[in-house]
C-alpha cells in the first residue's frame, strides 16, 4: 500500500491502479452571472501577444511522448514579458476540442480578463478566438495557465501543457534590486497521471514522467553558463498536483522573491520547495566549474526525469549530482526579521476550515471548506478597502497549496510559529493537520476565486468565491 504523499511517480512502485467511479461534474453556482461573450479579434492593430491553444505532442524524451494541449506548439508556452502599467493586448485562438480559458496568475485583473469561469470570466468555445486587453500589475514573476475542470480526465486542465511564464517589469526600476547577468526561466511539471489508491483508501494522481521545461533530465539542452556569472533563476512549479524540491549540486540559491514579490529578507539556501503554482526567483553565482544536475531532490522524482544539466563553458564529463540529506524549507526565514509591524488590529477574521469526505475505497475524496463543497461553499462578502484575515485550518492529511485570485496576501502565521510580517504571496502551502493565517486588503473589487491549486482538489469542491459588497 502506498503511504499518502510518500510516492509521486508510477515508476517508484508497482501497485495496481484503481478503477474510478465518475465524479459529479461541478456546475457553476446559480448566483454567478452568465459570462459575456469574449470580444472578437479586430482586423488591426496587431496584438502584443498571440496564444494559440492546440493539440501538441510533447516529447519529454525520445522514449516518452505525451499527447497534450499546449500554447503555440511548445511547453512551456511563450514567455509573455510586459511592462507594469502599460496596456497589452493578447489574441487567443482556441484550436482545441474543448472550451478553454486562460488565467493570468498573480495579476490584479478585472473578472473579464482574470480567467476563471467561477468569477464570471467568459470561456472561449472551441474553434473561436478573442482579444483580451489588460493593464499588467503588479510587477514581478507571474504565469498563465488554463483554468478548466479536469475531473476524471487526467490529461485536461493543468494536467495538460497549458502553462507559461509571464513577467512584468516594474514601471520604475528598483535601484536596490540585486544585480545579475541574465535570467533563466524554468517550469517543473509532471506527466502521464493515473489515479492510484493511497494508504488511507482514497485515490490520488501519480505520474509516469517529470520534466523541467518539458524535457526529462538529459533529453533537453543544458543551461550553459560561464564562471563568475550571476544567473537569476525564475522557477515555477506548474505541476497539476505535486510539491517539488529542487537543488543545484555544487551551488546555492540566493532567494530574492517568492511568487514574484521581493522578500523582506533574502536568504541563501541549498534547496527550494515549490508547491503547485508557487514561484521562486533566486540568484545563483556560477563559481563551481563543472557539469552539474539541477534537479528534484527526491531520488525517485529525479529518476522520473525532473532535472536539467548545468554546464560551464569548456567543462566536460557526466553531470554530477550530490544528494542533500534532508528536505528543508521554511517560508518564515524570508519574512521581515526586525522592525516588523504589529499585527493589523482591525482586520476582519474569516475562519476557513478544510477537510475531506471519504467517498469509498479507491475513490478520490470530496473537499470541503467550512463543511461545504463548491458550488455550495459560502460566499463571504468583502467591503472594498477593508483588511481581512483568513484563519485557515487544514484538518486533512494532505498539504494544500491555497491560492487567492486577483490579490496579493501577506502570510502572517504558519502553524504554531510566531506572528510574521512582510511575506507577500499568492499561494501558501498549508501542511496536513496544520493552520496558517494570511491577510489581504480588499482593493480589487470583483468576484474573487479562492481555491486549492491542486487540480483534483479544486475539481472536487475545494473552491469558494469572495464577493464584493
Ligand atoms: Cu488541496
Amino acid at each position: 500500500m502506498l503511504t499518502r504523499r510518500q510516492f509521486t511517480q508510477l515508476g517508484a512502485m508497482a501497485s495496481a491502479s484503481a478503477a474510478l467511479e465518475p465524479a459529479a461534474q461541478m456546475q457553476m453556482s446559480p448566483g454567478v452571472p452568465m459570462p459575456a461573450p469574449a470580444p472578437p479579434i479586430p482586423a488591426s492593430p496587431a496584438p502584443d501577444f498571440t496564444l494559440t491553444i492546440a493539440p501538441y505532442l510533447l516529447e519529454a524524451s525520445p522514449k516518452h511522448r505525451f499527447q497534450t494541449i499546449a500554447y503555440n506548439g511548445q511547453v512551456p508556452g511563450p514567455l509573455l514579458r510586459m511592462k507594469q502599467g502599460r496596456a497589452v493586448t493578447i489574441d487567443v485562438y482556441n484550436h482545441s476540442p474543448d472550451p478553454e480559458i486562460v488565467h493570468y496568475h498573480g495579476l490584479f485583473l478585472p473578472i473579464a480578463t482574470d480567467g476563471a469561469m467561477e468569477e464570471g470570466s467568459p470561456m472561449l468555445p472551441p474553434g473561436t478566438s478573442a482579444r483580451y486587453t489588460f493593464t499588467p500589475d503588479p510587477a514581478g514573476f507571474r504565469w498563465f495557465h488554463t483554468h478548466t475542470f479536469a475531473g476524471n480526465d487526467l490529461r485536461k486542465g493543468q494536467f495538460s501543457g497549458q502553462h507559461g511564464f509571464l513577467f512584468i517589469d516594474p514601471s520604475t526600476p528598483d535601484p536596490n534590486a540585486p544585480a545579475f547577468d541574465r535570467e533563466v526561466f524554468l517550469a517543473l511539471h509532471d506527466w502521464g497521471a493515473r489515479m492510484m489508491v493511497s494508504g488511507d483508501g482514497s485515490a490520488m494522481p501519480m505520474y509516469e514522467v517529470s520534466t523541467i521545461n518539458g524535457k526529462m533530465l538529459g533529453a533537453g539542452e543544458p543551461i550553459r553558463v560561464h564562471q563568475g556569472e550571476r544567473v537569476m533563476m525564475h522557477i515555477l512549479n506548474s505541476s497539476p498536483t505535486e510539491v517539488h524540491w529542487v537543488a543545484l549540486s555544487g551551488h546555492s540559491f540566493r532567494v530574492i522573491a517568492l511568487d514574484g514579490n521581493p522578500v523582506p529578507t533574502p536568504r541563501t539556501v541549498e534547496q527550494l520547495r515549490l508547491a503547485p503554482a508557487e514561484r521562486v526567483s533566486a540568484i545563483v553565482e556560477m563559481k563551481s566549474p563543472g557539469v552539474w544536475v539541477l534537479g528534484e531532490v527526491r531520488k525517485h522524482v529525479q529518476a522520473a526525469g525532473m532535472g536539467i544539466v548545468v554546464e560551464y563553458a569548456n567543462a566536460t564529463g557526466a553531470p554530477k549530482w550530490m544528494q542533500p540529506p534532508d528536505l528543508i524549507w521554511d517560508y518564515s526565514q524570508f519574512s521581515a526579521q526586525t522592525g516588523a509591524a504589529p499585527a493589523t488590529e482591525d482586520a476582519i477574521d474569516i475562519p476557513l476550515t478544510f477537510d475531506s469526505k471519504f467517498e469509498g475505497h479507491g475513490n478520490p475524496e470530496t473537499w470541503r471548506i467550512n463543511g461545504k463543497s463548491y458550488p455550495d461553499t459560502e460566499e463571504p462578502v468583502l467591503q472594498a478597502g477593508k483588511r481581512y484575515r483568513l484563519l485557515m485550518k487544514n484538518l486533512s492529511t494532505d498539504d494544500h497549496p491555497i491560492h487567492l485570485h486577483r490579490h496579493t496576501f501577506e502570510v502572517t502565521r504558519l502553524g504554531d510559529g510566531p506572528a510574521m510580517r512582510g511575506l507577500r504571496k499568492d499561494v501558501v502551502l498549508i501542511p496536513a493537520k496544520s493552520a496558517s493565517t494570511v491577510e489581504f486588503t480588499a482593493d480589487h473589487p470583483g468576484n474573487t476565486l479562492f481555491h486549492c491549486h491542486q487540480q483534483d482538489h479544486m475539481d472536487r469542491g475545494f473552491m469558494m468565491v469572495f464577493r464584493y459588497a
